[in-house]
């Protein structure tokens, strides 16, 4: 169980940098969608049918399996349909409203692809990794939406994989994998929002892959404050200033006051 109450001298301050930062950024991770009944990819959550999900999210594993690598999206997109945003994201959609009613920049990166942020409301969402609501053909580089997903069918035929429509290539789901780039105008939008900002928050992320990882130092080294929402420590811990410790959909709501 974890202790929800922040001591009022961190959130006093918390709410002064808040109300002082004219540049506010967001990076969002798997541990924000957790109480939307989402996995996370680590942990406890990470595993789909014994395998470990970041073994599944390579472009090798679709190569060698594209039918198990199917089924594992097909799967989180079903889990994903019937889940409804939490409060840690409306949080994040009210922030947003203020921040820009105030005249502040803010902008909100994810490393998450399910589109739970865009359900809630908010605008402008920086998908960093992709999303699972979309797909890409293999050979002529298309982009459509998700097909139907077929989850409960194991070892999809080849030839019942998703297809494009345009040349009939196999599709692939319009994620970033390791070993991928991230796309060259996303890491653009991340790198402005990053740039110059006076409060990065931190949600739910292991703060393990790169580049999102690097967000949170590069922001210190410039002199801006960093606030994790966690329930655990992570890599990133010991460069942020302020550490909410907990569900996000209990610490994002009172640290924000919405
Ligand atoms: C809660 C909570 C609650 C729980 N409330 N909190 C060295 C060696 C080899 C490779 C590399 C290397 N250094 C860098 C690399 C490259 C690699 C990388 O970083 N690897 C590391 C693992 C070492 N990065 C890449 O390949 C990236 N591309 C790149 O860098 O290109 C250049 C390059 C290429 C090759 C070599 C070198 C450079 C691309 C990364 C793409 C990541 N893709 C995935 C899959 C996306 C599609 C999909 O979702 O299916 O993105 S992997 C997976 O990890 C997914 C996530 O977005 C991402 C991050 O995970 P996240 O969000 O942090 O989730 P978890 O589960 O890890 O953590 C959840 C957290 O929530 C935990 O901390 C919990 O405590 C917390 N939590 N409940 C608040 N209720
Ligand atoms: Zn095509």
């Amino acid at each position: 169980m974890f202790n929800c109450t922040v001591p009022c001298s961190q959130l006093e301050e918390f709410t002064s940098v808040l109300e002082a930062a004219h540049k506010v950024t967001v990076l969002s991770g798997a541990g924000i969608s957790a109480e939307s009944g989402i996995p996370t990819f680590r942990g406890a959550g990470g595993l789909w049918r014994n395998f470990d999900a970041t073994e599944l999210a390579t472009p090798y594993a679709f190569a060698a399996n594209p039918s198990l690598v199917w089924e594992f999206y097909h799967y989180r997109r079903c889990i994903v349909a019937a889940a409804p945003p939490n409060a840690g994201h409306y949080a994040l959609e009210a922030l947003q409203r203020k921040c820009e009613h105030q005249g502040k920049l803010f902008t909100l990166l994810t490393q998450n692809i399910d589109g739970l942020h865009a359900k809630a409301g908010s605008s402008n969402v920086v998908e960093l990794h992709g999303s699972m609501w979309r797909t890409r053909c293999c050979h002529c580089n298309n982009i459509q939406g998700a097909p139907e997903p077929m989850a409960k069918e194991a070892n999809i035929p080849s030839m019942q994989l998703p297809r494009c429509k345009l040349c009939n290539g196999l599709l692939r789901p319009h994620v970033v994998w390791f070993g991928e780039c991230l796309e060259v105008e996303t890491m653009e939008c991340a790198h402005n929002a990053l740039e110059d900002c006076d409060l990065l928050l931190v949600i739910g992320t292991s703060a393990v892959v790169q580049p999102a990882a690097g967000f949170a130092p590069l922001v210190k080294a410039h002199g801006g404050a960093v606030a994790e929402f966690n329930t655990e420590d992570t890599p990133i811990s010991d460069n942020c200033r302020f550490k909410f410790h907990g569900p996000a959909a209990v610490m994002l709501p009172t640290a924000l006051g919405i």
